[in-house]
């Protein structure tokens, strides 16, 4: 009983296993990083939404390995700059993967703005996709505001800059226990997890 999770992301994959674990509870699967699939390929990711680019990377774990697989795309949405970078949220300052420069130029790009226009919501979209050819999407979504300095080391991405509604921590001072519990990817895994008991064989 596996589940293919198609993700290059290392603290991602860690937040999927982690949050699956916990959600699938006696519902027994194995979770499969890409470590354990022959020469994955590098994939364009040329969808214009989340759950576009979602898909894009479940349906083709699914096709290299014939097992159920979970992808997640996910990002943060900042208000004052119109729902960027959404989608172009791992490659910001254009390079993919390169939190800092990302976090960073976000960061530049609202330096003007008092709290009260420092709105962002962290997204996330997960696709299952099964090898019978179903597919299933969920959203997840976290809202908060950009502080004006990283504060913290935990989570990864733009964390250390986000501050969610209610909170006096940034997501990167928060436990991981304490993130999934408010997080964009928390809220969508478990409403999945859901999904996985009734579509998934037992
Ligand atoms: P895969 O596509 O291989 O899963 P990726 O890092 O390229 O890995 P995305 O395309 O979904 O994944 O990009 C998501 C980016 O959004 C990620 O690199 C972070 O910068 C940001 N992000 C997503 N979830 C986040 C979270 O929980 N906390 C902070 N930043 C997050
Ligand atoms: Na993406």
């Amino acid at each position: 009983n596996k589940v293919l999770l198609a993700t290059r992301n290392r603290k991602k994959l860690v937040e999927l296993q982690r949050i699956l674990d916990g959600a699938l509870g006696a519902h027994r699967i194995a979770l499969l990083g890409l470590d354990d699939v022959e020469e994955y390929p590098e994939l364009p990711e040329t969808g214009l939404t989340f759950g576009e680019n979602a898909l894009i990377k479940a349906r083709e774990g699914c096709r290299r390995t014939g097992l159920p697989t979970i992808a997640d795309d996910s990002g943060i949405a900042v208000d004052a700059l119109n729902g960027m970078p959404g989608v172009f949220s791992a490659r910001w300052a254009g390079r993919h993967g390169d939190d800092r420069a990302n976090l960073q130029l976000v960061l530049d790009q609202i330096a003007d703005l008092p709290d009260e226009h420092r709105g962002a919501a962290f997204v996330c979209t997960v696709a299952l996709v099964l090898p019978g050819g179903k597919e299933h999407l969920v959203d997840g979504r976290q809202s908060g505001r950009l502080l004006r300095a990283p504060r913290g080391d935990g989570g990864f991405g733009y964390d250390p800059i986000f501050l969610g509604d209610g909170q006096d921590r940034t997501n990167a001072e928060l436990t991981p226990q304490e993130k999934d519990a408010i997080s964009h990817r928390g809220k969508a895994l478990r409403e999945l997890a859901k999904l996985a008991a009734k579509v998934l064989p037992a």
